[in-house]
Formats: C-alpha cells, sequence, structure tokens
C-alpha cells in the first residue's frame, strides 16, 4: 500500500508532467519525485521534451545535483519506468543502478515498444507499485494515453459564448466576447495542442491566424482548415508562415490556388455520409498519420456539431462572459440530436473563473 507521502509525492508528481504540456508530444508527459527511506523529497523532475532525457533520469539528476545519496530511497513516477533503449536508455534499469528500493508510479505504460518495466524492476528485488492516483496521472495524459490506444487524436473543443449560449450577436460581430484573460488562456490551450482546426464558416467570417501569440516558447500546433470546396484565399492569415498549415478539402475541390505555398499541405477527404462538409472519422485518422496527438477544435458551430454527431470531442471547454445577446448564431451547430433523451450529457470536471468570465470544462459521459 503506498503511503500519504507517497500519494502527496505522485500529486507533485503530476503537477510536475504537466509542464511539458505542448512539448513533449509524441512522447508523454511524466514526473517524477525521488524520496528519501523517511519519505523527505531528494530531488524532481519531468520529461521536458520529445527525445530529451525521461522525467526519472531528470528526478535522479536533481538529487545527484544537490548531493543527496538516493540508495534504498523510493522512486514516485507518474508513468510506469520504461523498459526500451528508444531515444534515451531505460529508465527501469537507471532507477536498479541508483540502488533505488521502491518505485511507485500511477498509469502502466500501453505502448508496446516500452512496456515491461515494472517487471524488470522486481524481477531486480525492487518494490514495485502501480496504480497510484492512476485516474487523476491518466488525465494529465489523455492526448497520448488516445493516440497509443485508440489510434486517433484527442480533440478538446474549445467555445466562447455569451451566458446565453450565443457566440456571435445577429449582426456577425463577435469581437470580444470574453475577455483578455480568456484570451490569453486559449493561447495556452493552443500551445498545448498539436492541432488547432476550425471550418470555412469560421475562416470566411474571422480571418484567423490560429498561431500561439505571447508565449514564445510554445510549440506552434499545425493549424487545420476544414474547407470542404477550398474557398479559403491564398492571401489568408491561416496559410502564412508563422506555422504549418493543412488544408483539408473534398476529393474533387480545385485546389490549384494552394499550389507552392511552402507551409501549406492539402489533404482530400471523403464526404460525411448524411451531413455537411468532410468525415471527421478521416480527418482524425490523417491527422494521426501526421503525429498529432492533440486537436484543438475551435468552431464554428457547424464543424463542432459535425464532430460531436460522429462522437470525436473528448473534452468540452466553454469561455462563458456574463453577457446576453437573445439573438445570433449559437456555439453549436445541430449535432443529429432530436430529442431530450439524446442530449449528450457531460461531466463537469473544473469550474475557474477568468477575469469577469466562467471557463468550464466538462467531459462526455459515455452512453
Ligand atoms: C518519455 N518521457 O519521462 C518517460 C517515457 O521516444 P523515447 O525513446 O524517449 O521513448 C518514449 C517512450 O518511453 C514513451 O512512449 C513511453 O512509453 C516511455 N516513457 N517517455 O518520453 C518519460 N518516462
Ligand atoms: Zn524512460
Amino acid at each position: 500500500m503506498a503511503t500519504a507521502t507517497e500519494a502527496d509525492a505522485m500529486r507533485r508528481a503530476i503537477a510536475l508532467a504537466a509542464r511539458g504540456l505542448g512539448s513533449t508530444s509524441p512522447n508523454p508527459v511524466v514526473g517524477c519525485v525521488v524520496l528519501d527511506p523517511q519519505g523527505r523529497p531528494l530531488g524532481e523532475g519531468w520529461h521536458r521534451r520529445a527525445g530529451g532525457p525521461h522525467a526519472e533520469v531528470e528526478a535522479l539528476r536533481a538529487a545527484a545535483g544537490a548531493g543527496h545519496d538516493v540508495r534504498g530511497g523510493t522512486a514516485v513516477v507518474t508513468l510506469e519506468p520504461c523498459n526500451h533503449t528508444g531515444r534515451t536508455g531505460p529508465c527501469a534499469q537507471a532507477l536498479i543502478d541508483a540502488g533505488i528500493a521502491r518505485v511507485v508510479y500511477a498509469v502502466a505504460d500501453p505502448n508496446p515498444v516500452a512496456t515491461g518495466g515494472a517487471a524488470t524492476l522486481a524481477a531486480a528485488g525492487v518494490d514495485t507499485e502501480g496504480g497510484l492516483l492512476a485516474d487523476e496521472a491518466a488525465a494529465g495524459n489523455a492526448a497520448w494515453l488516445t493516440s497509443v490506444l485508440h489510434h486517433r487524436p484527442f480533440v478538446a473543443w474549445k467555445y466562447a459564448a455569451t451566458l446565453d449560449g450565443r457566440s456571435a450577436a445577429a449582426d456577425g460581430t463577435s469581437r470580444w466576447i470574453t475577455s483578455a484573460e480568456s484570451r490569453a488562456d486559449v493561447h495556452r490551450l493552443r500551445a498545448e495542442a498539436d492541432a488547432v482546426v476550425v471550418g470555412s464558416g469560421t475562416l470566411h467570417a474571422d480571418d484567423p491566424h490560429l498561431a500561439v501569440r505571447g508565449r514564445p516558447d510554445a510549440t506552434q500546433p499545425l493549424r487545420v482548415v476544414v474547407d470542404t470546396r477550398a474557398g479559403v484565399k491564398p492571401g489568408a492569415r491561416v496559410l502564412d508562415e508563422a506555422a504549418r498549415t493543412l488544408v483539408a478539402v473534398a476529393e474533387d475541390a480545385d485546389t490549384r490556388h494552394l499550389a507552392g505555398l511552402g507551409t501549406v499541405e492539402v489533404v482530400r477527404l471523403p464526404r460525411a455520409a448524411g451531413g455537411p462538409g468532410l468525415d471527421v472519422t478521416t480527418l482524425l485518422a490523417a491527422l494521426h498519420e501526421r503525429g498529432v496527438c492533440s486537436v484543438l477544435l475551435e468552431g464554428g458551430p457547424t464543424l463542432a456539431g459535425s464532430f460531436l454527431a460522429a462522437g470525436a470531442v473528448d473534452r468540452v471547454v466553454g469561455y462563458l462572459a456574463p453577457a446576453l445577446l437573445g439573438a445570433g448564431p449559437t456555439a453549436l451547430g445541430d449535432a443529429g440530436i432530436g430529442t431530450i433523451a439524446q442530449a449528450l450529457r457531460l461531466d463537469v470536471t473544473d469550474v475557474a473563473r477568468l477575469g469577469p468570465d466562467l471557463r468550464i470544462t466538462a467531459t462526455p459521459i459515455a452512453p
């Protein structure tokens, strides 16, 4: 049984892991805390970027750097230590070599290449325990786990609306419904995502840039435009060189005007059966093929409706401004729901205040 001190250390490790969001993809976020036999912290670390040292090695190095002897200590880590030599050596062996006596981890590693670390540790006589705060740690690693287990990206749908659910006024004006604090938070979500997706309606109404601003260290997400008829103009801001852009079009779309734009790739997809636009599942498969583990779906209402109808939304993040419009487009279009019994029910996982606004984060309840 894990101790209360180990549970506290795991909470700390989960918080450390989250610092890697946005820079470790396609690898997981991982945090690690090394404790002495009395439960005092000796060193901590997290995985900072794909290809860099794993969290366990960072924590061992931090402990050594502070002059601590970790022999007989406990490593508390959010993911089962790896067992493979990939871009770095196996962490299970590094922990054994360091003389760690006990390893407590949260989530078993489902990656077939890396799995087996717990067995290696146990075989070397290290007391090994898995499953501590597994749900919390898995939630923090949702993008990577979805990609490894389901071979598709994790999708978060973000919208901004008034308290009565309108995302623009009746005349189409929408700047700025939410506060500067909320808009800065959206840039954090963009920076944490591998791809940002919008539909052609948003593209033509807003001419969005979709790049991350105000975060100099951020990795720019892939900008994805779902543009069935390839109506995007060559001068659109989303096609500039600030980041790469993928334009998803129908198989018969004319894309000659997009040729020769160096940072733009065109992908041809089948149309959705019985709905507007392109097939969402095929779009997500195309993104998975390009190494995208997490998608921030930014609108508009038609595309969000298609994603929800396809069962392809894993998290909803709503920014609600304390304002009323009474008319104008709603945040969500038709999602194929005709009667109250079909309503998509959500579990609220977080409520936060951002300036004057509310941010509500929720997860669909499996039917
Ligand atoms: C990480 N960071 O802190 C831990 C990982 O690409 P590689 O060779 O670095 O190996 C990545 C795999 O290693 C990853 O998919 C996961 O299964 C395991 N553990 N990976 O990137 C870490 N602990
Ligand atoms: Zn490792």
